[in-house]
């Protein structure tokens, strides 16, 4: 197994790499690396080191389907092609995770744009977590000349909300941090909630970093709409077969090193928000109610059913 890989997964593993966009990215960029350094003679060889790579990846984060869309996108396209040299198939992997990338990246940047025109003048938004999506879109909005304020969560127990507190301090926007339990205290202070997403499930749930679900509903209670950026591609075709999305579960070490012997800890990631208490998908074709999320996967991504 390249290096890259493995180093990639312990980096994924220990969240030096965070959310669904980077830890995609990352993934992919791995596979290029595996590609530029493969000793393999054979195609068949060569395929099976991207089916072992793809494997350890998928197994880093098991909430993350946008890492296995990419995956499977750039190994499918090795697998179609007829040529047999290792270098042209290793040439394939490279342009199409560049290709794959620069999609991601205009979809960002068309999410940014079309949910930016959602804040106002003077609001104030509440988001959970880190997810670039949401900073891309908050800086966007900063860039067309709203003035707005943001509240975020600390989320506990990794504390993410440090890198989105961070990001928007050094964009210039005004910024409070509250920890996660103070979210009914201020929600009727907020405008609007805006978070990101791991998930899309074909019922239109989202699955998104634990305490999300509990915001959703903390905003339904206030009448606040409650928003998720979110790429299609990170819908997981799997749950329109039944499957149910898998919910990671971390070490109890996070929550508490030195906890007492006998102590049960849980640690779930994720959380599932149904699609009830979501006012809007921003996605990259638009904002969308949750249930059409389905539909318009289908539509766009047809390959993701395959
Ligand atoms: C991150 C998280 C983010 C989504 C979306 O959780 O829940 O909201 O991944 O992020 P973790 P993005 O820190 O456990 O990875 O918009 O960057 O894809």
């Amino acid at each position: 197994m390249a290096e890259k890989v493995r180093e990639t997964v312990d980096r994924i593993r220990r969240l030096e790499v965070q959310g669904a966009r980077n830890v995609a990215i990352a993934a992919i960029k791995a596979l290029e690396a595996l590609a530029q350094e493969t000793r393999a003679k054979t195609r068949e060889n060569f395929v099976k080191e991207l089916d072992e790579a793809k494997t350890v990846l998928f197994a880093s984060r098991e909430t993350e389907p946008l890492m296995r869309n990419a995956i499977k996108w750039i190994i499918t396209r090795v697998e179609d092609c007829d040529e047999r040299s290792v270098s042209a198939l290793a040439s394939l992997v490279s342009s199409s995770s560049k290709s794959f990338q620069k999609k991601l990246e205009a979809s960002k940047e068309l999410i940014a744009e079309i949910g930016a025109k959602r804040i106002r003048d003077g609001s104030v938004i509440l988001t959970h977590c880190h997810s670039s999506t949401v900073t891309r879109l908050l800086s966007k909005a900063k860039e067309d000349g709203r003035n707005f304020e943001v509240i975020c969560t600390e989320t506990r127990p990794a504390l993410q909300g440090r890198i989105t507190a961070k990001e928007l301090v050094a964009l210039g926007i005004k910024t409070t941090m509250i920890v996660d339990s103070a979210a009914r205290a201020f929600m009727n202070d907020v405008d609007l909630v805006i978070v990101g997403a791991d998930a899309l499930t074909s019922e239109g749930n989202v699955v998104n970093k634990i305490g999300t679900s509990a915001i959703a509903v903390l905003a339904y209670e206030a009448r606040k709409p409650f928003y998720v950026v979110s790429e299609l591609l990170k819908f997981d075709a799997a749950t329109l077969c039944g499957d149910y999305e898998k919910i990671e579960e971390r070490s109890p070490t996070e929550v508490w090193m030195e906890a007492p012997e006998k102590l049960i800890i849980r640690n779930p990631a994720f959380d599932v928000t149904r699609r009830e208490y979501v006012h809007g998908v921003i996605c990259e074709e638009g904002i969308i109610p949750p249930h059409s999320v389905n539909e318009v996967v289908q539509r766009k991504y047809p390959w993701i059913f395959l």
